[in-house]
């Protein structure tokens, strides 16, 4: 299986986040994408190849221009105002008050195209996320071309991305634009099975109400775990979309068998959809020695993850999502993507 890495993610290299009532050092950091490099390059699992840029377009079918056009401008904006450090949102448009008027002000507009204040904007965020995106794409189209699989080595991750919001240490909804871009290019349904300890809000909610792109996602309990205000079982689909999302949250401290018992349950209601076309959010903050995830995967699981999707016997586009134990996740991921080609 071919990979395909850009370096511009190092751009988007957040120093801080906050955490209770204290800026700690970030999670989502560049080193992530540096060991993944690393063990896949040493695990002879295919070529590295770099994204080809197929623009603006694909992006703006998942996202609302004026999103886009903020967060590639929001840097400068900052600078002009004199931010120092990188910029966060402080103030969002909840219940009772309008969203649809766009403020003049950065700050204002900060809040309304975000979802929460722990995602710092970098000065190379637009940056990363719109050469992640063509990562995704350019993974997709060694799919579309008919290889196998693919591996989208990407950050920031995407899946918390909604159509007009970032949050989640995510800015573009790369599962929702590969997703899209395989129903432009002729797939008939698609699927994302969503494997990353966090429910993927942006995901669901952009297909949500469409029958032609399957979303299902196992997770920690909203209840207790980010993103809280989406990712109940109850969340099945609207309209045309009705029994086309899937959502098995787990109790935090979920373990391995616990775990593969909501896995293999998706995978049949995903098989019983028979898409064209798979997307993996591959998050690996599952693992037992994730820093912010609470769920108790070990190491040799990853490779059952991997096992366990190729028998779906379907086109597989992976995508990095999650996962902060840095110096384990080239070693989770490739596990996961050896056990695919076993
Ligand atoms: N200080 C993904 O895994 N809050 N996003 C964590 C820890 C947000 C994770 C708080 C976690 C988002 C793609
Ligand atoms: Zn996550």
């Amino acid at each position: 299986m071919d990979t395909v890495y850009n370096q511009h993610h190092g751009l988007h290299a957040a120093t801080h986040e906050f955490f209770r009532g204290r800026l700690v050092p970030a999670f989502e950091v560049p080193a992530r994408a540096d060991y993944v490099l690393a063990a896949v390059q040493a695990s002879g699992l295919g070529a590295v190849r770099e994204p080809v840029d197929h623009g603006l377009g694909p992006l703006e079918a998942v996202h609302s221009p004026a999103y886009l056009r903020f967060v590639r401008g929001a840097w400068a904006e900052w600078q002009q105002l004199g931010g120092e450090g990188d910029a966060f949102p402080a103030v969002w448009p909840v219940r009772s008050l309008r969203s649809d008027v766009v403020p003049a002000s950065f700050a204002a507009r900060m809040g309304l195209y975000s979802m929460d204040s722990g995602t710092p904007l970098t000065a190379g965020a637009w940056e990363a996320a719109y050469w992640g995106a063509q990562t995704t794409l350019t993974a997709l189209d060694l799919v579309l071309a008919g290889a196998r699989s693919a591996y989208a080595l990407t950050r920031p991750p995407g899946h918390h991305a909604g159509a007009d919001f970032f949050g989640g240490y995510c800015f573009v909804n790369n599962a929702a634009v590969a997703a899209q871009a395989a129903r432009a290019a002729g797939k008939q349904r698609v699927a994302i099975l969503d494997v990353d300890y966090h429910h993927g809000n942006g995901t669901q909610a952009i297909f949500y109400a469409r029958g032609d792109v399957y979303y299902a996602s196992i997770h920690g309990d909203p209840q207790t775990e980010y993103p809280f205000f989406l990712g109940h079982a109850d969340e099945t689909g609207a309209g045309a979309g009705l029994g086309c999302n899937a959502n098995y949250p787990l109790p935090a401290g979920a373990g391995n068998e616990q775990w593969f018992e909501a896995f293999e349950r998706a995978l049949v209601a995903l098989n019983a959809y028979a898409p064209e076309l798979l997307i993996v959010s591959l998050g690996v903050d599952t693992y037992a020695g994730d820093p912010i995830s609470h769920f108790k995967l070990d190491q040799p699981e990853f490779r059952r993850i991997g096992q366990a999707l190729r028998t779906l016997q379907l086109p597989t586009l992976f995508l990095q999502e999650g996962g902060y134990a840095t110096e384990a996740i080239g070693h989770n991921v490739v596990a996961v993507l050896r056990g695919f080609e076993e």
